[in-house]
């Protein structure tokens, strides 16, 4: 019988109202706190340095941390508000259990953990032991995706474990193996102050990586010039040199045509290419009809501006280029970021003081969460799971038989798929809403309800959690100690300011307490988070992605270590491939061809609009955490349809419209935005809201056959203007629903 979500209404009833949380007189922040913590902002990539305030075993306001490195004090939006998650009248207080057609109700620790463990013995003897699978994030310290990577293997036995980051940093991590064989940008922020030219694609970086944009205006200031390449003129394409508003899904067109300009008129590095790199012959003669009027006619960006971009990189002396999920986030990902390596090595900047290269990691520890072993194709240290070599040295450090060790299993998307299938019956979830973020989520919702039974660990309820059988209260980032890996690749200490509230508890202990009750006590002994940190850095040993240097006291006298970090001796490395020796089995970097390719669904007559999605600046992911700070909803309350006034004029669409935005699989009504700063071919509608607000219900779930990321950034919808607008009483119920 297929399971009901527990609706909005019934928890409000039980639990009463949601509160888009401001807080009152008395918890200003302003009051003199016991302790002043120093660690790292819990949302983005960026890992900005913040120092909590704590009174009374509560978070109760924040102050600038001046001197760590990277942003020196400064904040963003939401990094300024994150601390009202700590006592916010939402957070899961209890473990929950669904009673159908009631709702949830609190359950105690021991009455829950029975229940989980004999599910998953039910399940596994019935089905299987891949029957049961468990989804991960990577907001998670750098010790969680370690322990989890561990205990879906050695405890869950099952190998179908994955994460968020499948549909975040995977196309990124797939092209830079391919050409580097390691997966880390190649160097420190410090290196773009005096780069000449920067180049950064697919990334709103005022909006999602805010801090940065002070490093970026930085080396503008010292002369560099900026190139944008984004379907939206973007806040900071408003400050660029050069903006290329290219039609969604056509960057390797774009790539490649820039690759030939730049060898037919010499501004290579030949020496650079002969010597270091493999792969230019089959790269090049891969793009041969890459031609300039051929780009313009695929992209939509003029001859001109193509040839002036080129040219800008082809003479510069020093470069950096930047990408995000702008690029990533399509069926040929991995190609697209390939092809913008492809003009890194042409000019062989790379190494060098003011030269590099790197993907901007997206969620907190979208790095380090992507090197530690909870990807369902990957060990510890990036080690391939399918690699004889790296298992038998994974196996070994945790004292299992090889043979045990489970083989690749299906991402995230393929585990949706399986659920569908009837092969997956049992999930447990971690740090991760896939109701709200996979694609396609008409198709998540009916796996959800499809599931035998599903446990979810989070500290507030996400739309995801409804359909739970039970939802353990877990743990905020400021609730553990642990570590996490910032988008510079270094490695950086948060610390634990209080004690998780009520009766919820820390995600290591919840599951250490699953491990145990699965009768492998002896293989997870840790007493504390650094314990697991001293296991991973063994098991990171001589990988892909060394951490056997960096301890605890290391990072708290200097301020961070960047891997790879081999030895404790070993200075870490801001700036990677000084040598020229990269990772790969020729130790050479690798040209990889990357020619255009249509994305999965094109525009026709039926669908003739591009539809594009992203985010906004004061909302944060699937929103769980950023739509119930009361300051951050004001600001952007409901999702809006960004629209070119000559397409809103071709549908007789005017602001604040409710428009149908209709796709293939799915529908939402959405209020018209009408800006000049997108292309008349495009709409875009940020992601960070759920049911009838998600935009998610529209987009597509074809992957990249490589990285099996998810195409998010492309396909093709149609527009009908439904001729009414919202209410005043309908835009309050919108603004009240965005937490519902
Ligand atoms: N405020 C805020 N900040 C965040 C996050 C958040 O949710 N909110 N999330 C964090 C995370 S996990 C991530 S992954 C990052 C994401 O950071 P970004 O990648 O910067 O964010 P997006 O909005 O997904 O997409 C970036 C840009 O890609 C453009 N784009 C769309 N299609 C194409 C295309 O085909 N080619 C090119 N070149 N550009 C295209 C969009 O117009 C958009 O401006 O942000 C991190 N920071
Ligand atoms: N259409 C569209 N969809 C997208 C994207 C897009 O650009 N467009 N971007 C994609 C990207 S890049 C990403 S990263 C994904 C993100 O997608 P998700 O990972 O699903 O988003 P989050 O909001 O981070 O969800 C994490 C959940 O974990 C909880 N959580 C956070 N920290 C912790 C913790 O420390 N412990 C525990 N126990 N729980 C925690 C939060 O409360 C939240 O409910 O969305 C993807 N979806
Ligand atoms: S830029 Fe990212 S890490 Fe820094 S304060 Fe903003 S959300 Fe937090
Ligand atoms: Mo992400």
């Amino acid at each position: 019988m297929a399971k009901l979500p527990v609706d909005g209404d019934k928890i409000i009833e039980q639990f009463g109202p949601h509160k888009n949380y401001t807080p009152k007189e008395g918890f200003k922040g302003n009051s003199d706190p016991d302790k002043l913590v120093k660690t790292h902002c819990c949302f983005c990539g960026m890992q900005c340095g913040i120092q909590l305030k704590v009174k009374d075993n509560k978070v109760i306001g924040f102050e600038p941390w001046k001197e760590f490195p990277f942003n020196e004090g400064r904040l963003c939006p939401k990094g300024v508000q994150r601390y009202l998650q700590d006592n916010h009248p939402d957070r899961l207080l209890h473990p929950m259990q669904r009673i159908e057609n009631e709702g949830f109700k609190p359950i105690d620790w021991e009455g829950a953990f029975d229940k989980i463990i004999s599910e998953i013995h039910r399940i596994q003897g019935q089905y299987g032991n891949n029957a049961f699978a468990m989804l991960s994030g990577v907001s998670l310290t750098n010790e969680k995706s370690y322990m989890i990577g561990k205990f879906a293997r050695v405890a869950l036995k099952t190998a179908n474990l994955d994460y968020n980051g499948r549909l975040c940093m995977v196309s990124a991590g797939a092209g830079n193996k391919k050409a580097f064989g390691m997966d880390r940008s190649s160097n420190s922020w410090a290196d773009l102050k005096h780069a000449e030219v920067i180049m950064v694609a697919g990334a709103n970086v005022s909006e999602t990586f805010p801090t940065l944009t002070y490093r970026l205006w930085e080396a503008r200031d010292h002369g560099a010039k900026l190139v944008v390449i984004d379907p939206r003129v973007t806040p900071f394409a408003r400050t660029a040199d050069l903006h290329l508003d290219l039609r969604p899904g056509t960057d390797s067109a774009l790539y490649g045509a820039i690759l030939k300009i730049l060898f037919d008129n010499d501004w290579v590095d030949h020496e650079f290419i002969e010597k270091y790199t493999s792969g230019i012959e089959e790269t090049l003669s891969a793009i041969q009809d890459h031609t300039l009027e051929w780009a313009e006619e695929v992209t939509g960006v003029s001859a001109e501006k193509i040839r002036m971009a080129a040219e800008i990189w082809g003479r510069a002396k020093t470069s950096f280029l930047l990408h995000a999920r702008g690029i990533e986030q399509h069926s040929k990902g991995v190609d697209n970021v390939v092809g913008c390596i492809n003009l890194v090595l042409a000019t062989g900047r790379i190494g060098k003081p003011y030269c590099g290269y790197g993907t901007i990691t997206g969620q907190g520890n979208g790095q380090g969460g992507r090197e530690h072993g909870h990807k369902c194709d990957q060990l510890p240290g990036n080690r391939d799971i399918e690699n004889p070599e790296d298992r038998k040295a994974v196996s070994e450090i945790w004292g299992i038989d090889e043979k045990d060790l489970p083989r690749k299993g299906y991402s995230a998307w393929e585990i949706i798929e399986a659920i569908h299938r009837g092969e997956i019956k049992g999930l447990i979830s971690i740090c991760f809403n896939p109701l709200v973020s996979l694609p396609n989520n008409n198709y998540v919702r009916s796996a959800l309800e499809k599931l035998e039974f599903y446990v979810a660990i989070d500290f507030f309820l996400s739309e995801t959690a409804r359909y739970a059988d039970l939802v353990l209260a877990g743990s905020l980032q400021e609730e553990e100690e642990g570590t996490v890996t910032t988008a510079e690749g270094r490695v950086v200490r948060v610390r634990q300011c209080v004690t998780p509230p009520g009766n919820a508890r820390t995600d290591t202990s919840i599951i250490l307490e699953l491990a145990r009750r699965l009768g492998v006590e002896s293989y997870f002994p840790y007493k504390n988070s650094e314990e697991i940190f001293n296991e991973l850095r063994k098991a990171s040993r001589n990988s892909r992605a060394d951490y056997y240097g960096i301890t605890y006291d290391r990072i708290e006298k200097e301020m961070g270590v960047f891997w790879p970090c081999p030895e404790i001796g070993h200075p870490g490395t801001p700036r990677l491939w000084e040598d020229y020796k990269f990772m790969t089995p020729d130790k050479k970097a690798h040209f990889n061809p990357a020619p255009y390719r249509l994305s999965s669904e094109m525009t026709d007559e039926e669908y003739p609009i591009i539809l594009t999605t992203g985010r906004v600046v004061s909302q944060y992911l699937s929103g769980t955490q950023t739509r119930r700070i009361g300051k951050l909803v004001d600001q952007y309350p409901e999702p809006l349809l960004e629209i070119h006034p000559k397409l809103a004029q071709k549908y007789g669409i005017q602001e604040g419209d409710l428009i149908r935005v209709v796709t293939r699989r799915g529908e939402m009504v959405v209020p018209a935005n009408v800006v000049e700063t997108i292309r008349e071919d495009t709409v875009f509608i940020p992601y960070h809201w759920g049911g009838k607000h998600s935009v998610n219900q529209l987009t597509i779930s074809t992957l990249d056959a490589v990285s099996k990321m998810p195409e998010f950034k492309v396909c093709a919808c149609k527009l009908i203007n439904t001729g009414k607008k919202l209410s005043k009483e309908e835009e309050s119920r919108a603004y009240q629903s965005s937490i519902g």
